[in-house]
């Protein structure tokens, strides 16, 4: 599984990480690193998912950058060569997914420059980085997650705050419009994000939809098709240093084959 690996710089820590990571970075600039298979829609990204039980780490990636995300996936990254020299993992911190909720971060390409990092139930530690950039309005989950924290922010113990962004129109849909994902969550009546069997058929709806009709609304590729902006998107970004090709290795993939 070819993923692309976002790379959004951390603004301000949350006071728990901070704490936590003190003087520990050595000046390094971190990174919250999302995998996600659909770079096109980053302009509308509005927060970014962690797992409040799930263990991150802060790893070198040289001397001037680290790069948060799952051990996993820090160790397929130097072997994939992201890390120097070549093979290296070296933890600076060691931090609960939980600590880091409330931490701003850039969010590259996207519309809104700045978004907040929040609790979702339903990240995997074992896919992609552990870390998930949520665009409300092309993906189910990522829709229906924050309308949970909307309707129980004390719940979630999250600041309402951090879940004001709301959806952005990025790409439209002869069948769904312009927010797709909210239009098929609302169409299967999905009341919440365990709601995990209608998600997953609302997911695989808005992947065909999205990628053999939808048209950007937004960007470098506007008014192209979602098929010949994608991989335009994903060059642009790498091209920027806002991204990276970063692949799953074969048979360890929990949730999709395709
Ligand atoms: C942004 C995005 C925008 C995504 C969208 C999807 C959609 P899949 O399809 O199951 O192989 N993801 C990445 N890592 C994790 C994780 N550890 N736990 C839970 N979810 C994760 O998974 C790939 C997608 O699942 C990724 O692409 C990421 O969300 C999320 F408009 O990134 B995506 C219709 C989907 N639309």
């Amino acid at each position: 599984q070819e993923y692309t690996a976002i790379k959004s710089e951390v603004v301000e820590w949350s006071p728990a990480a901070k704490g936590l990571i003190g003087e520990k970075l050595g000046g390094r600039k971190v990174f919250m690193v999302a995998a996600t298979l659909r770079p096109e829609t980053m302009y509308g990204q509005t927060n970014c998912f962690v797992g409040v039980s799930i263990k991150y780490g802060i790893f070198a990636v040289n001397d001037k950058e680290a790069y948060l995300c799952t051990y996993r996936a820090a160790r397929n990254m130097a072997f994939q060569g992201v890390t120097e020299p070549r093979g290296t993992i070296d933890q600076l911190v060691e931090i609960d997914g939980s600590k880091l909720i409330g931490t701003r971060i850039k969010a590259p390409f996207a519309i809104n420059p700045e978004v907040y990092v929040l609790p979702m139930d339903n990240v995997l530690a074992t896919k992609g980085t552990g870390v998930v950039t949520s665009v409300p309005s092309d993906s189910p989950d990522d829709f229906q997650t924050l309308t949970d924290l909307r309707k129980k922010a004390d719940f979630y113990k999250i600041d309402p705050l951090w879940a004001a962004i709301d959806p952005v129109p990025v790409i439209s849909t002869p069948t769904y419009g312009e927010l797709t994902a909210p239009t098929i969550v609302k169409q299967l009546k999905i009341q919440s994000q365990k709601d995990t069997k209608q998600l997953l058929e609302a997911k695989e709806i808005a992947y065909k939809e999205g990628f053999y009709n939808g048209t950007m609304l937004v960007g470098e590729f506007k008014g192209q098709s979602v098929q010949d902006a994608k991989p335009k998107v994903r060059e642009s970004m790498i091209q920027a240093g806002l991204a990276f090709a970063y692949a799953e290795p074969e048979g360890i993939v929990t949730s999709r084959s395709g």
